[in-house]
């Protein structure tokens, strides 16, 4: 199997998502550490453009999302199955809702000011200055969150995870060990995991908000346990090496999407070969641009070159990216 880089850092619930996917299937992997404010020209030389976190690479292949990263990971190591029961629709639409109207609500309600001391506690008032500028401009355009909005929605939330975990299971039995009660996780427990683990863990100040869903606060010690497999530090010089390196052997990684036949799905009446951007829809909207490889119904593949990392293809998900034809 060819390596795999997970480029993060600790505290990104999005990175937590994968991290723990990976100790789910058991992998090995290298564990890159990327800055959590631009700019980042180690990240960019992979991606691109592209600066979010966390990114999925093998050889001289970049796979941005954490939607995209899990259909990855799932073709790498099909066993165990982030689909056990095969219901990929209905997880792909809790993912999504997780991933964004969950991660929302708890983020308006962990970045409060209590949370927001704990998270930065010593750092120096630069960088807690620059994070906040960092994240503003991100979110132009946005309407974000507020703390108190965030904060009803976040409980309503816990309260209907903690309703799944309880309506499912079988009768009797006191609940069901995960939400789609199947008795094993799928993907939408991962979707899930991140933003709650965050409030638990790097906010622990706040995670008192917890307390009134048990059923949930049981659910994360079971997930936690998964773990995030077996990581190797690496720098983000040995992952661009080895872009580099997988781009002048030539190398193909050959990564296929099964169901997606690599067949050309055009809705934009852009070919294939034309030069393009990808950028996302919202929050952190910077592009990539390169040649358009493929656009098949689940994903865009450009082709970009760096001076440090070759010639680099990156992909993202159709949903929640926005496909133009370059300038
Ligand atoms: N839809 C994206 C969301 C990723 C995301 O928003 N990540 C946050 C960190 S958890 C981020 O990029 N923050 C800014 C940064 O790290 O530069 C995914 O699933 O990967």
């Amino acid at each position: 199997m060819t390596d795999i880089y997970l480029h993060h850092y600790p505290m990104s619930p999005f990175a937590e998502k994968v991290r723990l996917m990976l100790g789910f299937k058991q992998l090995t992997w290298h564990s890159v550490m990327v800055p959590s404010v631009s700019p980042k020209p180690d990240v960019v030389a992979l991606t691109g453009g592209y600066r979010k976190t966390p990114f999925l690479q093998l050889g001289n292949d970049v796979f941005c999302d954490t939607a995209l990263i899990a259909d990855v990971l799932e073709h790498l190591a099909p066993t165990p199955s982030l689909y056990p029961q095969g219901n990929r629709g209905l997880n792909r639409v809790v993912a999504q809702w997780a991933d964004q109207q969950l991660f929302w609500g708890a983020m308006a309600y962990n970045f409060q000011p209590a949370g927001m001391q704990q998270l930065f506690d010593g750092a120096p008032p630069d960088a807690i200055k620059a994070f906040g500028a960092d994240r503003g401009a991100m979110s132009a355009g946005m309407t974000r969150v507020r703390p108190a909005d965030g904060t009803s929605a976040y409980k309503s939330y816990l309260r209907r995870l903690n309703d799944m975990l309880h309506e499912q299971g079988a009768a009797g039995q006191g609940g069901a060990p995960f939400l789609l009660g199947t008795g094993a996780p799928s993907l939408a427990d991962f979707a899930a995991y991140h933003a709650v683990w965050f409030t638990q863990h790097q906010v622990p100040a706040l995670a008192g908000i917890l307390d009134a869903t048990p059923g949930v606060k049981d659910w994360l010690a079971r997930m936690t346990a998964f773990g995030h497999g077996n990581m190797v530090r690496s720098k983000a010089s040995e992952a661009i090496a080895a872009s580099a390196h997988a781009s002048s052997a030539g190398d193909r990684n050959d990564i296929k999407f099964f169901g997606d036949n690599e067949l050309f799905q055009n809705d934009h009446g852009i070919p294939l070969g034309a030069a393009v951007t990808v950028a996302a829809e919202s929050f952190g909207t910077e592009v990539t641009e390169g040649i358009l490889l493929a656009a098949t119904r689940t994903r865009y593949t450009l082709q970009h070159t760096n001076e440090r990392a070759g010639t680099v293809r990156v992909h993202f998900p159709r949903v929640g990216y926005v496909l133009k034809a370059a300038a």
